[in-house]
């Protein structure tokens, strides 16, 4: 259904008439073939089991030496790449390019598949795809995190076997023409294996090594492999943590949860609640005020400057309906005089 957009007097969009819970393009799943659905058994890809546990072996060591050798301006570097690359996940992959939650000019789009590029969760078609499938098919055998399978599952375990077949099957009744055809993205897929190591693992590295004489050990492991798996972990968190834990202000019914420490350390994306029932919210929140939401700031600091536009968010009126409806009765925690 396409939303029904009117502009208000700050250039923010509001969609009026939307009441699905999810605002991604789709059509209707082909029935490829007649046999019957396949049986679902756990594969594990060892490479992926090896490659997860050396860098979370390497991340630890990586913590103990910024904490006894490391210089500071190293910290410092590794915490901006891992603002960055979250910012190439929360601005970029996530609201951008899944939800279509605003526009990006080019230099904007630009900014943003870099820093995506250096965060190192795929490129941005294929982690769109999964998550465009995650809200149309959320916590069933379709959704490729299926918080349904446990906390490690969601968390990490699902990037260690291979997809169930639902996933692939259901999968292609996403529309991802959008994407595809965006040449940026086109250009991020095409040379991945290229750019994806030298913004990730070499540039990070060899910048502390050059400019500031930091030992090669220090700058991997705390810089190349700390903040890597640290900025995965904190996004997994969204997947797994907020799918259990949290209020639910806005629809008891389902699992994600509004949940305050995963905001904080994912840049913004822990109010899960809120962003399941509302997903082309650019907020992915429903206060305006930042709490605990980078993201958001980052979002409308290029919307002042024209580089972000057309800013889609949700009438007060619809959110209140929906609280009354279907909320847990915890909304009330804030009230409604806070929003923007
Ligand atoms: C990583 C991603 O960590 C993390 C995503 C997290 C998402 C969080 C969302 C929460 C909200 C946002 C919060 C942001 C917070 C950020 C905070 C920052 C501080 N639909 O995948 P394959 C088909 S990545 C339709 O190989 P297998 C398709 O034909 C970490 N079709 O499946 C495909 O071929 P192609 C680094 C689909 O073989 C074919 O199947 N990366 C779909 O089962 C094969 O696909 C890694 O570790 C679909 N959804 O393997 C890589 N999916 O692509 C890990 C598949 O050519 N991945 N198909 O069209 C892998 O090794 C493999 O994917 C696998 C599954 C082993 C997991
Ligand atoms: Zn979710
Ligand atoms: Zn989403």
């Amino acid at each position: 259904m396409a939303p029904n957009l009117t502009s208000s007097p700050t250039g923010v969009l509001f969609e009026d008439d939307i009441v699905e819970t999810v605002a991604v393009p789709s059509v209707e799943p082909k029935n490829h073939d007649s046999k019957p659905p396949q049986k679902y058994r756990r594969q594990i890809v060892w490479r992926n089991v090896m490659l997860f546990v050396y860098l979370h072996v390497a991340a630890v060591y990586g913590a103990y030496l910024m904490l006894t050798s490391a210089k500071i301006i190293t910290t410092v570097w590794a915490i901006l790449l891992y603002q960055a690359g979250g910012l190439g996940i929360t601005a970029g992959a996530h609201r951008l390019w899944a939800h279509r939650a605003y526009k990006a000019k080019w230099p904007l789009r630009l900014i943003l598949v870099i820093f995506n590029t250096l965060a190192f969760q795929n490129h941005v078609c294929e982690w769109a795809r999964d998550h465009r499938v995650h809200h149309k098919f959320s916590e069933t055998d379709a959704d490729p995190h299926n918080a349904t399978r446990g906390f490690f599952f969601s968390h990490m375990g699902w990037l260690l076997v291979r997809k169930h077949p639902d996933v692939k099957v259901k999968g292609k009744a996403i529309d991802m023409s959008d994407l595809e055809a965006d040449p940026l993205l086109k250009f991020q897929k095409k040379y991945y294996l290229i750019l994806m190591p030298i913004l990730c693992f070499v540039i990070p590295t060899f910048v502390p090594v050059y400019l500031w004489s930091e030992t090669w050990s220090n700058a991997w492991f705390v810089v190349a492999m700390f903040r890597y798996a640290f900025t995965l972990n904190m996004t997994w968190l969204v997947n797994s943590a907020a799918h259990i834990w949290g209020t639910r202000p806005y629809d008891k019914y389902i699992n994600p949860a509004e949940n305050l420490g995963v905001a904080v350390f994912a840049l913004g994306e822990g109010w899960h609640n809120y962003h399941h029932v509302f997903p082309w919210d650019y907020k992915t929140a429903e206060l305006g005020n930042y709490r605990a939401n980078l993201t958001t700031a980052f979002i409308d600091f290029f919307s002042r400057i024209g580089w972000a536009y057309d800013l889609k968010t949700v009438p007060l009126s619809m959110v209140q309906r929906r609280v009354e409806r279907t909320g847990d009765g915890s909304h009330e925690v804030w009230g409604w005089g806070d929003k923007d």
